[in-house]
């Protein structure tokens, strides 16, 4: 082999390299993972809504977790009294089927305003799950999507309603979902 064979044959092999590592790297950082991500496993994860004894607010316990990527039934046990949110269309959304069931109850997509303590609300994730007072709410999510997503309560449950603590407060009512 002469040289300049054998130089042209290297140049050969190394733009087969970048023509199928370009490849890669297109279908990496251009095309969307597949959606239809199979969880290994259901996976549960349990919250409280508690009055914290010492200062009187309502609080979500945990308020930061983690979850695995994949199904997850969720239960909310809200020990609390009903919060005045008139006005409130208070619709399910982001669960399995926009739905959750109150104390076994038939799933509804829809909660009546007048019963409602608390939400659990993912703003980026669009789930908005209500959470009457005194009871135990269950939920299906379908968490394709690693990463940490931030959580708060809707509902007015602030000294002054919608401003006030706990409302917005980190630990109380706000957190932070971790999905891994
Ligand atoms: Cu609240």
């Amino acid at each position: 082999m002469q040289d300049s064979e054998w130089f042209g044959t290297v140049a050969l092999v190394l733009a087969v390299v970048v023509v199928i590592g370009g490849g890669f790297a297109i279908a990496a950082e251009g095309v969307p993972p597949a959606t239809t991500t199979v969880a290994v496993s259901v996976s549960h994860l349990n919250l409280t809504i508690q009055i914290n004894a010492t200062n009187g607010m309502p609080q979500y316990t945990p308020a930061n977790f983690s979850v695995a990527r994949g199904e997850i039934i969720v239960t909310i046990v809200d020990q609390d009294a009903p919060a005045a949110w008139p006005g409130c269309a208070c619709n399910v959304t982001g669960t399995q089927g926009n739905v959750e069931s109150i104390n076994g109850s038939a799933p509804t997509s829809q909660v009546s305003w007048t019963t409602v303590a608390h939400t659990f609300t993912v703003p980026s994730l669009h789930i908005n799950v209500l959470s009457p007072a005194q009871s135990t709410v269950t939920f299906t999510l379908w968490l394709n999507q690693t990463g940490q997503f931030p959580w708060m309560c809707m509902d007015p449950c602030g000294s002054n309603g919608y401003t006030g603590a706990p409302m917005g407060v980190p630990g109380y009512m706000a957190g932070t979902m971790t999905v891994f």
